[in-house]
């Protein structure tokens, strides 16, 4: 019905050639740039986060019916074009979008790909648009221009929305360091912890309890653990008959944990209990920045390391038996050649190597480039937990290990770890940021 009432109006207008101004608008109402204040939070808000926020007015607005698509131009002198398809599928009306839901209610089978606007109005700083069904969606200015197809604006937006900046570091790292009952109490510390995990992708927590269960805390201010084999904590002890490395006393040379998994943990939790009385120091390392120092130095070893898939197995029982098999690049870049995770455990490298064998030399060589370059002096971060410190880093940018260590009976060193997802983190972080500093452009 929709449809067919569609075509009809559709087919009744003849003078819908080239361009058609529908409505220019001239917006006479005066609008000062707005300070959003930030009441009961603004002494503890540091100054960059005082973001002045402009009311988006709208100078004028054209229809262009032939290109099917608006061009809103706005009183900076800058313009935005939309598509009629994209505002008909983006109809804010309560029968297209469920508000209490933020979500899109109107499916794609009813959606008109080729729908055309009968009308274009500007009032104030809202357009609206009368369908040829006679169906009416309103757009505020603010919204549109958050939403703006401009390469410029498009960036900015996915910097805001996934906090892209990343601050490249070596030996000469200062430890983010953070009071780990201030994270759980105070919202703005806990910000800043999740700030400081996405920028730098390390932050030490001190001052924990020493006794089991301050990890579990730490995914409940996330709001949720993620479950491996391991279980949804596990104990980093000197275990007979350990089902992994890291229940031993052995050193542990740089890895990033569990690339068994297709889909490895982007956060990792580790609680210092009880430190070795000997030996047991924690080596960190930026896996990226050391895969662009690798890109650099050895291109050769950079495409191996970035297009060979290699094979990880993990067998054995913890939670429960299992016996687990994947594929992974040891660098994995994005689409526009950017280092985006690294997967790399050398103890659950499988011995099984899906590759031509004349591959098997030059891609060993490159491996152990790029580690010999991670284990640099200038790229290296040495340091000794205390009881009560807490690890907390991005799993999928820094490596790291420890030294071996003489377990002493009786006090034996002890770890409780767990790990957490990117997507909780980061949507904790835009919770956070919401609720304190009132960033409603989610
Ligand atoms: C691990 C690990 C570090 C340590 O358990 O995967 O890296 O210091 N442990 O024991
Ligand atoms: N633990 C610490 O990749 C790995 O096997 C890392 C995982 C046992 C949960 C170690
Ligand atoms: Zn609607
Ligand atoms: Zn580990």
């Amino acid at each position: 019905m929709w449809r067919s009432i569609t075509k009809h109006l559709l087919n009744n207008r003849t003078y819908r050639n080239g361009m058609q101004t529908v409505l220019v608008g001239q917006n006479t109402l005066c609008h000062p740039k707005q300070v959003v204040s930030f009441q009961g939070y603004r002494q503890h808000t540091p100054a960059a986060f005082n973001i002045s926020v402009p009311i988006q007015a709208i100078q004028k607005v054209e229809a262009f019916d032939k290109q099917r698509c608006i061009t809103v131009h706005w009183e900076d002198g800058s313009h935005s074009q939309y598509p009629y398809v994209w505002l008909r599928d983006n109809c804010q009306c309560p029968q297209c979008f469920l508000p209490s839901a933020k979500a899109r209610r109107l499916p794609i089978e009813d959606l008109d790909v080729n729908i055309s606007a009968e009308k274009v109005t500007l009032t104030n700083s809202k357009i609206s648009v009368v369908w040829p069904d006679q169906h009416v969606s309103e757009f505020d200015s603010s919204w549109l221009k958050t939403r703006s197809f401009a390469q410029s604006a498009r960036k900015e937006k996915q910097e805001q929305l996934f906090l892209t900046e990343q601050q490249n570091w070596g030996s000469d790292l200062q430890i983010p360091t953070v009071n780990f009952e201030e994270v759980l109490d105070n919202d703005e510390v806990a910000y800043q912890w999740l700030r400081s995990l996405r920028k730098i992708g390390f932050v030490r927590l001190k001052h924990a309890p020493t006794e089991k269960g301050q990890v579990a805390k730490l995914g409940k201010r996330i709001g949720y653990l993620r479950m491996t084999f391991y279980g949804l904590t596990w104990q980093v002890e000197d275990k007979t008959d350990a089902n992994n490395v890291a229940y031993t006393t052995g050193k542990l040379s740089l890895h990033t944990d569990y690339p068994a998994l297709h889909h490895p943990p982007g956060v990792q939790l580790i609680h210092c209990i009880k430190p070795a009385e000997a030996g047991g120091e924690t080596v960190m390392v930026d896996g990226f920045h050391v895969a662009n120092q690798l890109r650099q130095l050895n291109p050769e070893a950079f495409q191996l390391l970035t297009s060979i898939l290699v094979d990880f197995t993990d067998t054995g029982a913890d939670y429960c038996d299992f016996c687990l098999q994947s594929k992974h690049k040891i660098i994995d870049l994005d689409h526009n050649g950017k280092v985006v995770q690294i997967n790399f455990n050398n103890a659950t490298r499988d011995s099984i190597f899906d590759i031509p064998v004349e591959l098997v030399h030059p891609f060993l060589s490159a491996l152990k480039y790029y580690v010999d370059l991670m284990y640099k002096p200038e790229n290296l971060v040495t340091f000794k937990m205390e009881a009560g410190d807490v690890l907390t880093f991005n799993n999928w940018r820094i490596l790291h290990g420890r030294q071996e260590y003489i377990s002493a009976a009786g006090s034996a060193r002890h770890l409780e770890g767990a790990y957490a997802s990117w997507d909780e983190a980061m949507s904790r972080l835009r919770c956070l940021e919401q609720a304190l500093y009132g960033n409603k452009q989610f």
